[in-house]
């Protein structure tokens, strides 16, 4: 890791992915090495070009992946960019973090590669698990979270 995350992001990630199915020596690895990132806290009407405007300012990207519903196939507010070195990537976790994109500060997240099927959500409705069970309202993601909606 380079002494700029290093300063910026000591853990180098918080998020751990359960399906991960290598040895904790393998993730650590994965870590290590991966020139990909994740973005969350996206609006379901943020677009793939959007993106790459804004991660393009630090590298040149390879490709972006939207984060699905899996049921719908439609954008439900994450993306993995991949990046060509694993300096831009580090780079794009240490700058971009927290920049407004269509009105809201995105998250970007250290990730330990993409693989088919991660970019279908998780949650059993098929958006984020985030966005079955938080409380608040929240326009940009659907409004309320599924379970409140379920009620
Ligand atoms: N690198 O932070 C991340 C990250 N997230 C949040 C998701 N992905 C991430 N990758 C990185 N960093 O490929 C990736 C996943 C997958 C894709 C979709 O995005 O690896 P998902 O969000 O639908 O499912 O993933 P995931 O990540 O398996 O969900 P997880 O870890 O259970 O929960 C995420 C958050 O949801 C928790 O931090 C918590 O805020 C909330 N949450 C989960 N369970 C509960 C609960 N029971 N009650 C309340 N809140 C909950």
């Amino acid at each position: 890791m380079s002494k700029l995350l290093k300063v910026l992001n000591p853990a180098i990630t918080q998020y751990r992915d359960r399906r991960f199915e290598g040895s904790e020596a393998d993730w650590e690895n994965a870590l290590a090495t991966s020139t990909t990132i994740y973005v969350g806290n996206l609006a379901f009407t943020t677009r793939e070009e959007q993106l790459y405007d804004v991660f393009g300012r630090v590298g040149h990207i390879k490709r972006i992946v939207m984060g699905l519903d899996k049921m719908q196939k439609t954008p439900c507010g994450f993306a993995f960019a991949i990046y060509y070195t694993r300096k831009d990537a580090e780079e794009a976790v240490a700058f971009l973090n927290g920049t407004l994109v269509d009105d809201r500060a995105i998250r970007v997240d250290l990730d330990w590669g993409f693989v088919e099927g991660r970019q279908y959500g998780r949650g059993r409705s098929g958006g984020q698990v985030r966005d079955e069970f938080r409380q608040d309202y929240d326009p940009g993601r659907g409004g309320y979270g599924k379970l409140v909606q379920a009620d």
